[in-house]
């Protein structure tokens, strides 16, 4: 039985991705490599951290390390610019819908993101307060696929992983969460690891999470 549910952030709740994307074709572009969208699908749920070190593995750039904190900063700088207009309009659809049909359903909700940003873009999307709780980048050791972002955030509702849902556009977070011992709905396509694959959380039902 679902008693909890947890989402990721960037992907379900919003779409950020084409942000990420640029801030890091920008970064790329220093090194001369030319990111593309197909390489910004596999950076999908991936950390900043471990973003940049398959950019540059791609690029066959190895830099020093010293250099390397200074290239995180620039690309969080850039994204935080592309974000600054996010808001209520860019919550994606079904996801208001969704929140209060588990509202009704008097069934706890977190957020389990791999972004640092996390906070930030609840407050400007108005959702930090439908959240019980919110573990984000800065709260994890082991990122995605590591199970500890969803154990935590289970953790903090004080309900088992075996009664929890994630749902996830990313293969890295549904890794995760089945390595946590969790239901998944992916959103997206060919997310074959899901329990059941949606393009949206339009219509998404109470049966319908209850039955996985
Ligand atoms: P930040 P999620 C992830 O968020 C993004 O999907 C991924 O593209 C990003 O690199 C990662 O957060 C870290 O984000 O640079 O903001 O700390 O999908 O796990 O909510
Ligand atoms: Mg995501």
């Amino acid at each position: 039985m679902i008693k909890a549910v947890i989402f990721d952030l960037d992907g379900v709740l919003t779409d950020t991705a084409v942000y990420h994307y640029q801030s890091w074709k920008a970064v790329a572009a220093k090194f001369s490599y030319n990111l593309t969208e197909h390489d910004n699908e596999k950076l999908k749920g991936v950390s900043r951290a471990d973003s940049l070190n398959l950019i540059l593995e791609w690029a066959s750039v190895t830099l020093p390390q010293e250099e390397i904190p200074q290239l995180l900063q620039e690309k969080n700088d850039h994204y935080l610019l592309l974000i600054n207009e996010l808001g209520q309009k860019d919550i994606l659809p079904g996801v208001l819908d969704f929140l209060t049909l588990l509202e009704s359903h008097n069934c706890p909700k977190a957020v389990g993101s791999s972004s640092k940003n996390a906070p930030f873009i609840l407050e400007k999307l108005g959702l930090a307060s439908r959240f019980a709780a919110v573990i984000d980048g800065n709260g994890v050791k082991n990122t995605k696929p590591d199970p500890e972002v969803f154990l935590n955030a289970a953790l903090q509702l004080q309900v088992l992983p075996e009664n929890c849902l994630v749902i996830e556009d990313a293969p890295s977070g549904i890794q995760a969460a089945k390595a946590a011992g969790m239901k998944v709905v992916g959103v997206g396509h060919e997310l074959t690891e899901a329990d059941v694959c949606v393009s949206s959380l339009v219509g998404l039902d109470w049966d319908q999470i209850q039955n996985l």
